[in-house]
């Protein structure tokens, strides 16, 4: 029924989700700007169009707006432009992205995610509606505040989004004792497991984690190679060999310890030597401290942590009540005697965590939840 308000929510939500999905194009890679897409549609032909397309770029300027208006250029004019987040409302090296909107003549804009950023909250509507354009607001916002939850924590909470991998057997467990890394998942879910540290600033690992499994944690995928994150070693005496992958692969990869000053000073030495930065680190109890370390990267600009710890740090997050994201991925494969049983499982899930996500890669699943 073309015209009703049915039809119009029906077509909103659907260039939205487009935008949403367009919007991945640049996740994890617009520092500490949010991955945002914008799509002009003109619906005055038989089907409605999109004429313009913008995802934030690289590095995070421009916008998405205005390269959204520049290809649609004349007929940006009456048409209707979608964004997944609020558009801006103050001066950076360009204008702010609503006068854009003005400017450009469009009639009407959809928003989906509204913006904590005090610069532009309410701001960026205000804006458009003052200039006459008809706003609707929160068109799928959950979906879009998913897709930026980095970006949305970093700003709101002043930490990163802290990401929780883990992979069970079918009896429970995430490793063997004494067996180094021990094939859980195939090569289908591990490929996506890898696309899971793509998209992320970080990757943290006990020094257990570090010493037993000895493991690379970059992203091998063809193409994406150079889309590894920062690798962060919770290593409060600094054991981390230097003739580990991780610290070997440093000079190439970033390798940043998370240690304590009073560790020793030799081998915080031979390991800066081998391009390992050191952190300063405040410890409790211990152990590092887990909230002054996330603060500390948030204000280096990091927006998403991976945990791909073994059963103790991920404990350590979780009684910090620190974990954002469970994924949980689970196959066929039995460990058998000697196996590390895992922290919680998806039938025993910490509190307060709900499905997002429930997929299949080769002959394993894998579980998506988050918390609120
Ligand atoms: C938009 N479109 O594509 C993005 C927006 O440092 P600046 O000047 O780039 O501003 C960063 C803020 O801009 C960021 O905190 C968020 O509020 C907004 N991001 N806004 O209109 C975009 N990426
Ligand atoms: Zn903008």
């Amino acid at each position: 029924m073309p015209g009703t308000a049915d039809a119009r929510d029906e077509i909103d939500r659907r260039f939205m989700a487009a935008a949403i999905r367009f919007s991945a194009r640049h996740a994890g890679l617009t520092a500490t700007n949010p991955s945002v897409a914008t799509l002009i549609v003109r619906e005055d032909g038989a089907f409605p169009r999109i004429v313009g397309r913008g995802v934030t770029a690289v590095g995070g300027r421009p916008h998405a707006e205005p390269q959204a208006l520049a290809e649609a250029g004349e007929l940006a004019r009456g048409a209707t432009a979608y964004v997944t987040l609020e558009p801006c409302a103050h001066h950076g090296r360009t204008p702010p992205c609503a006068n854009a909107l003005v400017a450009a003549g469009v009639a009407r804009v959809v928003g989906a995610a509204s913006d904590p950023d005090p610069r532009v909250s309410g701001k960026g509507y205000a804006i458009l509606r003052e200039a006459g354009i008809e706003v609707t607001e929160s068109v799928l916002a959950a979906e879009a505040a998913d897709m930026m939850a980095g970006y949305l924590m970093r700003s709101v909470r002043k930490r990163p989004e802290v990401i929780l991998k883990l992979a069970v057997s079918s009896d429970g467990m995430i490793g063997k004792a004494g067996a180094g890394q021990v094939a859980i998942t195939g090569p289908v879910a591990r490929r996506q497991a890898h696309l899971l540290r793509a998209r992320c600033d970080a990757i943290v690992v006990g020094i257990g984690t570090a010493i037993v499994d000895d493991p690379e944690l970059t992203v091998r995928l063809p193409g994406l190679e150079g889309r590894s994150p920062v690798r962060i070693v919770l290593d409060r005496n600094a054991r981390l060999p230097v003739a580990s992958k991780l610290a070997r692969s440093a000079r190439t990869v970033p390798v940043w310890l998370a240690a304590a000053s009073q560790a020793d000073a030799g081998r915080r030495h031979a390991l800066e030597q081998a391009g390992v930065r050191m952190l300063a680190t405040e410890t409790f109890d211990g152990s590092v401290a887990l909230p002054e370390l996330l603060d500390d990267m948030a204000a280096q600009g990091m927006s998403s942590v991976l945990v791909e710890a073994g059963a103790d740090t991920a404990r350590a997050f979780l009684a910090d009540d620190l974990v954002d994201r469970i994924v949980l991925f689970d196959g066929p494969v039995r460990v058998g005697d000697g196996g590390i049983a895992a922290p919680f499982d998806a039938d025993r899930l910490p509190p307060g965590f709900r499905l997002l996500r429930d997929e299949r890669f080769g002959p394993d699943r894998c579980r998506e939840w988050t918390r609120g």
